[in-house]
Formats: C-alpha cells, structure tokens, sequence
C-alpha cells in the first residue's frame, strides 16, 4: 500500500511536467500541423508507425490481461500447472506479423528518404536560396537574384525552394517545424534541403543544434507570400532606399559609414549600391522586418525604435555571447570591444535604420 501511496504523489510533478514541456510548442513550432508537401509525408509516416505502434501495443496489452485472469491461481489449487514449451504456429505467427509490419513500414519511410532529399540545385524552376548559420543569426542569399538578408526568409507559395545549408562557424541546424524536418549546416561544406510552402503565412523556424550561449534565441521566421509578392519583395530589395532626410538620420548614416559598415551591408545612397562588410546581417530595407536580431518582434509601429535602442544600448542584454561589439560602454560586459557611442548617437543610428524600406 505505502508504494502505491508514494507513486500517486508523483502524479502532480508528471502534470506539471506536462504543461512545461507543451510550452515547448511556443510560436507554433510543431511538426503536427504541417503547411507543405515535405511535413505532410513526413507526418504520415509518423502517424503510420504510430497507428502500428498502438495497434501492437493494445494486441499485445489485451492478450496479457485475458492471460493474467485466464490462467491466475484458483483457491484450492496446489502444484504449479502443466509446463509448455516450444509451441511452431505460434512461433511463425509472432515472426512473421512484426515482420509484415516493418515492411508497411519500410515502404513509405524509405520511398520519403530518398524522395525528400531530393537535391534541387539543379533545378531551374526551383528557387536557390544560400542559408548560412551564424552564432547567432541566419544569413539567406537568393543566390540568382543576388539579394542577401537576415533573419526573415521570405518565399514564394507554391514552388520548390533548394537550400544551399552552410555554416560560418559550428555546427548549427535549420529547422521549420511547420514545413519539414531540420538539416545541420556544417562548417567547410553544403548540404542541400528543400522545401515547400503551400499557403501563404508566417513559419517559425530555430536552430536545432546546441551551438552556443544564444543558441535558443537563433530564431528565424519564414514568410510565405504569393509569387507576384515576392517579385515585388525582390525587387524592392534590389531599389536604392531613399536617402535619409531629416537631420538626425542623416547623422545615424555618417555614424554607420563610420562605425558599423565594416560588419553590416546597406545601400549607399550616393553610389546607389549595397556597400559593406559581411560579418554581419546584411541590413538592407531593415526596417521591413519582422524582427531585430530574429527574437525582438516589431509588431506594432513603434516597436522597431524601442527594439533597435533596447539592441544598441547593449546587444549582449538582449541576446548573451552575440559577437557584435557593444556600440555604448557597457560596464562589466562579456563583450569587451565597444564602438564608444553615446546616446545621442545611438539615437541617430535608431534614427537611421528604422528609416531603410522603400519609401
Ligand atoms: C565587428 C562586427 C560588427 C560591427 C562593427 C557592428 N555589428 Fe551589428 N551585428 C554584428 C553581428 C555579428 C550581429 C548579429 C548578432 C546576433 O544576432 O547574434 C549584429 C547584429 C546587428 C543588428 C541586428 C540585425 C538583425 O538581423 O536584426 C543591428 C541592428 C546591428 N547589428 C546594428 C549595428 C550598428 C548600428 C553598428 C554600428 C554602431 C553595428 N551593428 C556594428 C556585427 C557587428
Ligand atoms: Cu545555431
């Protein structure tokens, strides 16, 4: 009795643990509710073997219990019951149904397994977009429309995209639960993935691969729209910015010439050219994306202001071991380069950025 007293008392720590492992599924990251042709095979092959798992479960299950109360012990029974042993019908049955049930399940999973790495780069109906990891970021290069950007991928519904997965320094995984499993990108070579977006929408993809102090925060998303708005989004990309007007924009842009080129893209108004070094996100019509640095939403207007001063004011608050020098002095920072900045000029950089989209 005791131990059974003892097991009931786990009981609320299990429901606990229940509701802190399904808050895993923040942000709709779930494989159980696929938006494209790669999830939805990928899921009936889960399901499949789940329907095969609790078929054999329940047989098995059933066939116990009638056996625990056929045969228990009668009162007034004595010795131990005739011994059985060896028995060749039920030898074969028990061989060959799970053998039966392998091979329903071999089929589909390996007809999936060569059929989804199926290598697109070829293809010329496919879209090629580079992917390559950053501790902690995303970088994506439409390699034949020469348009590079960051954290927000954006593709067109309905056709193949190839993904080129590279890294730029450890092992990190790209994963988009809602479109189909994840594939590592791997220092020093490419993998290539693809997938598929039927409907148009908001997917939210992570890295899925331990790399680092910010690894749970190299979040990205990707943005399914129709293939008419995507020609506009790419040539949108590829339109110079209007140059900055107001006084303190224009101060932000000499600032970032100064400072932040180095490391960060954007279009030079003058030369009319995406100009800058590649360290960094390529920032590009910055003030079009969903986020700043892939985890600070811009929802509401307004917000990427308050989420480009919470990011420049100390980067390392915002996302810990990130490898961007701290714009301000930041006492006591993991970070110790420091761009020397003060709130002024952060306030121009602010400024600056929030104005890059087409006007
Ligand atoms: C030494 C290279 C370097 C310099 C110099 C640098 N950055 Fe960065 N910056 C980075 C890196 C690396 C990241 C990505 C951090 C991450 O998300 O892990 C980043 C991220 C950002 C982001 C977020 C990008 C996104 O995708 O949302 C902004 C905005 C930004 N930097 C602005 C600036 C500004 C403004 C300056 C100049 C004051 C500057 N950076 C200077 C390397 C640099
Ligand atoms: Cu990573």
């Amino acid at each position: 009795m005791r131990r059974w007293q003892s097991a009931w008392r786990l009981i609320p720590l299990f429901a606990v643990l229940t509701f802190v492992l399904t808050g895993c599924g923040l942000e709709n990251l779930t494989a159980l509710d696929p938006k494209g042709p790669v999830a939805e095979k990928q899921l009936s092959v889960i399901y499949l073997s789940l329907i095969v798992m609790i078929g054999v479960f329940a047989v098995v299950a059933i066939i116990y219990v009638y056996v625990l109360l056929r045969f228990r012990k009668r009162p007034g029974q004595t010795g131990i019951p005739k011994q059985v042993e060896g028995n060749h019908k039920l030898e074969i049955i028990w061989t060959v149904i799970p053998f039966l049930l392998l091979i329903v399940i071999a089929i589909p999973t390996v007809k999936y397994t060569f059929e989804l790495d199926k290598d697109y780069s070829k293809d010329p109906n496919a879209l090629q977009v580079k992917v390559t990891g950053h501790q902690f970021w995303w970088e994506f290069e439409y390699m034949n429309e020469k348009v590079t950007t960051a954290q927000d991928l954006i593709i067109p519904t309905g056709r193949t995209i190839a993904f080129h997965l590279e890294s730029a320094d450890v092992i990190h995984s790209f994963w988009v639960p809602t479109l189909g499993g994840k594939k590592d990108t791997n220092p020093g070579m490419t993998n290539m993935h693809y997938l598929k977006a039927d409907k148009v929408g908001t997917y939210y993809g992570k890295c899925a691969e331990l790399c680092g102090t910010s690894h749970a925060l190299m979040d990205f998303k990707v943005k399914a729209v129709t293939p008419e708005e995507f020609d506009r989004w790419i040539t949108s990309m590829k339109t110079p910015t209007a140059a900055a007007t107001s006084v303190q924009a224009q101060e932000g842009e000499k600032i970032f010439k100064d400072k932040c080129l180095a490391c960060h893209a954007i279009y030079n108004t003058q030369s009319k050219q995406v100009e800058g070094g590649k360290v960094g996100p390529n920032l590009v019509n910055y003030a079009d994306r969903s986020t700043v640095a892939g985890i600070l939403f811009n929802r509401e207007s307004g917000d990427l202001k308050n989420n480009l001063k919470k990011w420049l004011d100390d980067p390392q608050a915002v996302k810990p071991g990130n490898l961007m020098p701290n714009p301000k002095n930041v006492p006591g920072s993991k970070m110790e380069t420091s761009l020397d900045l003060n709130d002024q000029q952060i306030n121009a950089l602010v400024e600056y950025l929030a104005g890059q989209k087409q006007k």
